[in-house]
């Protein structure tokens, strides 16, 4: 159950929490589109004497990446074949991808979308002579189910009217889950291994930002869906417009750190996106480029994506570079290419697009377009429409500026990196890419027992977005519910005593009121430091070093070797952070998560010497495409009990023919 707002000001932390301990059967950590998906999902396969909790940090209703709504769901196959998206996805993401897991989705994900729909989303559809109808004009034509015609802006997205995307999935998952099964406003710190078996999951430990109160969770088997990283990087906007970003501000790498701090494998952890969006605002480009056929400009007015000196530069990235669709990061490049040769900024001709779709329309169907183009945003980035209005931009009258953004890392969108996780039990796929334990295999499981993820936890199968990692959940829903009762005797039991997890969890609050007497400035002491100053220190150092956008993305190895020492000290230093509210508590636990999750970026690109994504990131001496060294996944371990780490490669294999 949430907790109401606050009534004001934060609330103060005390140095003695309550303290609550539940042990559930199956705990789901997160309560974004994958974690809704497996609330959604589980209690269809569950016994009645099988028991289910799902904590997330926020309010489920507007929490994770869909918190503002989304106007397309970028996945619905359709028509389309599953083998073609998988082959999307691999061109998309230069070749290197599990094709068991992205096929996988491809045969599930249709599913989810037909269940939004039925939930009330409205999906808008094409009439038999080619006309797009939205909201209620939409819903009469039928469902998706029932066969009627979505309307594409590409192959793979469908246009939706979505500001109340995730109140609707919520709201199922609330209803198949039940209030009672759920935690609000609970951040989970820590997950913890099994005493008596080596290598399992078996609770968690999180406190409540609403009531001074730790909750330490027992579970037979666990999903973490926290969704990616965001301000792992110094965001382009600083000052006033702070807070800003494109991905969810409150995703703080939480799915990777959790995971790896217990020892699961991670993999293609260097992959990253850094999306072009419209600048400032954040406003995205897809509607624009599919739907509205809106080209990019240089400062030329030259529309560069389609030039010879294009065409000759992407070459040098064949066989994805010369493909007919241009990988994004590609895609990027090329933005970068002519803004280092002085060509930028770079513009989305917005007013032709709209003046060339306008020209077959009556005046009533001109403003529907107009308004459709501001819906784009008003539906998933707010901001963006904001903007346009301080700066007086009407998008028929006048062109907007795109840019690549600061760097996200996640594996649901048109990134890669995550969690090393079992394929399905099916005889095409592969040995080295199924496990599970005790002889069975359980899909989306990490290598470590009894713990899975989904969404943006899952690594190597980008391009799956909101349908995908819901339908991702269910996947792994169903996979748990199996694991549960394959292991009914597993009785988890936990090493550490109660006083040692809320020493832990509480460590900030205590060092905050043991010295913040000392000095008169409550943020400025020599004996603590603030979450806030460490995020900067974090901001600084990888926006500088770690091929941020400081330095148009680019890093080299002794850069790498900087940043990783200045990481180090951080982390060290992390011991020494404080707070005095349950707001900063939290904050203190994300920066945290946040250093964690950006290391093992970093540590990820130090060990690939090549540069496999140009425009997302470049190491400038090792600035191609290595294939033949590194046409490979490159995992890593981190030990939990020798504290060390172990980075290396595991095989590629080719599933689906081009
Ligand atoms: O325009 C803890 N996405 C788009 N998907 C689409 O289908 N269509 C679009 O149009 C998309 N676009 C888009 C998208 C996202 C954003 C932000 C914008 C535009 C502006 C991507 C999808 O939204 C994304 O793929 C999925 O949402 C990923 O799902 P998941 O479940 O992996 O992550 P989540 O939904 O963010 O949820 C995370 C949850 O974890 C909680 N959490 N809980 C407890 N303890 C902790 N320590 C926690 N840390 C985090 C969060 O509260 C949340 O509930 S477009 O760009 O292409
Ligand atoms: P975005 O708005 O950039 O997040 O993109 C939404 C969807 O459109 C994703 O599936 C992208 O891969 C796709 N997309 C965006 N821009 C282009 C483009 N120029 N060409 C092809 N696909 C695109």
């Amino acid at each position: 159950m949430a907790l109401p707002n606050k009534p004001k000001g934060e609330l103060k932390a005390v140095r003695d929490p309550e303290v609550e301990e539940r042990e559930v059967d199956i705990l789901i950590v997160g309560g974004g589109m994958a974690a809704c998906g497996s609330a959604f999902e589980v209690k269809k396969w569950m016994s009645d004497d099988q028991s289910v909790l799902l904590v997330d940090k926020a309010a489920m209703e507007r929490s994770g990446a869909v918190a503002q709504g989304l106007s397309a769901i970028n996945t619905y196959i359709g028509d389309n074949s599953a083998d073609d998206y998988v082959r999307m996805v691999r061109n998309d993401l230069m070749g290197i991808v599990r094709e068991d897991l992205i096929f996988d989705l491809g045969c599930h994900v249709d599913d989810s979308v037909h269940l939004f729909e039925e939930w009330g989303l409205p999906v808008w559809k094409k009439t038999d002579d080619g006309k797009n109808l939205d909201g209620k004009k939409g819903q009469k034509q039928g469902t998706l189910k029932s066969g009627a015609t979505p309307v594409r802006t590409g192959k793979w997205q469908i246009m939706i009217n979505g500001e109340s995307y995730k109140r609707i999935v919520a709201e199922a998952a609330k209803m198949a889950l039940g209030e009672d099964n759920i935690l609000e406003r609970v951040f989970i710190v820590e997950l913890l291994l099994d005493a008596k078996n080596e290598n399992q999951i078996a609770g968690a430990i999180g406190f409540s930002v609403r009531e001074n109160k730790v909750y330490i969770i027992k579970c037979k088997t666990m999903m973490v869906a926290c969704g990616g990283a965001v301000n792992i990087y110094q965001p382009r906007s600083v000052g006033e417009g702070k807070g800003r970003a494109w991905y969810p501000v409150w995703n703080s790498g939480s799915t990777y750190t959790l995971c790896m701090k217990v020892g699961a494998e991670l993999s293609m952890m260097e992959n990253r996106f850094t999306p072009a969006r419209f600048k400032d605002g954040y406003g995205p480009v897809g509607a624009w480029f599919l739907l509205f056929k809106a080209k990019a400009l240089n400062g030329l007015g030259e529309a560069f994506a389609g030039s010879d000196a294009a065409k000759v530069e992407l070459e040098n990235y064949a066989p994805y570079g010369t493909a007919a669709i241009t990988p994004t990061c590609l895609r990027n490049h090329l933005m970068l290419f002519e803004m280092k040769a002085g060509r930028g900024p770079i513009i989305m001709d917005t007013v032709t697009a709209l003046a060339e779709l306008g020209k077959t329309m009556d005046k009533k169907e001109l403003k529907h377009l107009e308004s459709e183009a501001w819906e784009d945003f008003l539906d998933m980035t707010c901001g963006q429409a904001n903007l346009w209005c301080a700066q007086n931009c009407e998008p028929e009258k006048k062109n907007s500026e795109i840019m690549p953004t600061e760097p996200y890392l996640l594996g649901s969108h048109s990134g890669c990196c995550g969690l090393w996780c079992s394929g399905p039990d099916y005889d095409w796929v592969p040995d080295a890419y199924k496990w599970g334990h005790n002889g069975k295999v359980y899909n989306r499981m990490t290598t470590v027992a009894g713990l899975f993820t989904s969404g943006d936890g899952v690594g190597c199968s980008g391009h799956k977005f909101s349908s995908g990692s819901h339908a991702e959940g269910r996947m792994a829903a169903k996979a748990m519910v199996k694991f549960v009762r394959d292991n009914k005797d597993f009785t988890p039991t936990i090493a550490q005593s109660k006083e040692e997890l809320v020493d832990m969890v509480y460590k900030p609050v205590r060092i905050f009121l043991d010295n913040h007497e000392y000095t008169t400035a409550i943020d400025i002491n020599p004996n603590y430091l603030k979450p806030e100053g460490m995020m900067y220190r974090l901001m600084k150092a990888t926006h500088e070093y770690g091929a941020g956008t400081a330095t148009y993305y680019q890093t080299t190895s002794k850069n790498l070797e900087i940043v990783m020492d200045l990481l180090e000290t951080m982390r060290e230093d992390c011991e020494k952070l404080a707070a005095g509210d349950l707001h900063e508590l939290m904050r203190a636990w994300e920066i945290y998560h946040r250093i964690w999750t950006v290391e093992s970026h970093l540590r990820h690109i130090q060990f690939r010497k090549e540069t496999r994504y140009p425009g997302f990131y470049y190491q400038s001496d090792y600035p191609k495409q290595d294939d033949a060294n590194w046409f490979c996944f490159t995992n890593s371990k981190y030990d939990p009990k020798a504290k060390t780490w172990d980075t290396f490669k595991r095989d590629y294999v080719k599933i689906i023919p081009d």
